[in-house]
This record gives structure tokens, sequence and C-alpha cells, in this order.
């Protein structure tokens, strides 16, 4: 059984950078310093944590790129169904006359996932690639 008990602790850190944390911790909304904290140790340790494990984990593969790039839309989709056991969904936005957005949804082993992430994101006319997951299990 998990100790949800709520302990205290000090942390010291330097007046300008306080300040900025407390910008972030308004324009995101949260209650209090406190509970921007732990959402930043929960998010820390997801990311320190799930790569390491062979565990299931779900989450997103957001890309950005030119659909004009020579052979990109054929790379893209051979790599999604060589791996169509990971995506659950896949939806493309056409953003101007040649940008795209394209917003995949997966679930799989961590290392399985990682890989197809690497694997999308390299490829040439990919501008931008932004990998979201975290564990099904609880953290
Ligand atoms: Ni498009």
């Amino acid at each position: 059984m998990e100790d949800s008990s709520l302990k205290r602790f000090g942390v010291s850190m330097e007046a300008h950078l306080l300040r900025k944390f407390d910008r972030l911790v308004m324009q995101k909304g949260y209650v209090n310093r406190s509970e921007a904290v732990r959402d930043l140790v929960r998010d820390a340790l997801v990311q320190q944590s799930w790569d390491k494990e062979d565990q299931t984990v779900a989450g997103s593969i957001v890309l950005f790129y030119n659909h004009h790039q020579r052979n990109l839309l054929d790379e893209l989709t051979k790599i999604q169904h060589d791996m169509h056991d990971n995506i659950l969904a896949t939806t493309h936005f056409h953003l101007d006359h040649s940008s795209c957005l394209e917003l995949i949804i997966v679930k799989g082993k961590a290392k399985e996932i990682r890989l197809l992430s690497n694997k999308l994101t390299i490829l040439k006319g990919v501008e931008y690639g932004k990998f979201t997951v975290a564990p099904v299990e609880h953290v």
C-alpha cells in the first residue's frame, strides 16, 4: 500500500528563479506552489522511469511536417503499418497549403513506443516531433 499522507519539506532557490516559478504557477493555473511542485515531480519521475522498464505506456506522438517532402507520406504510412499493433488512432490535420500536423495515439511496451517515435521524428521533412507518454499503471 502506498503512503499518500502529505509530508512537508523546505525548498531553497534563487529569488529570480522563484519569481519565474511563481509566474509559471499562475500561468498554468495551479492553486499554489505545492501543487505545481507535485506535478513537476510526477512528470520528472515518469520521464525518468518509463523508458527503463518493460512496462506498458500510452500517449501521443505529434508531428509537424511538410507534405511536399519527397517520399515522406509513404514513409510515414509504411512505419505506422509496420507497427499497427502499437497505434490506437492517427489524425491528420492540413494546417495550410504545405504544413501538416499529425497526431498519433500510441500504446504498448515502452521500448517499442520509443522506437516508433524515433523512426517517425527523424524522417526528412518532419520539422517538429513531440513525444509524450506515461505508464498505464498508476505512478
Ligand atoms: Ni496535410
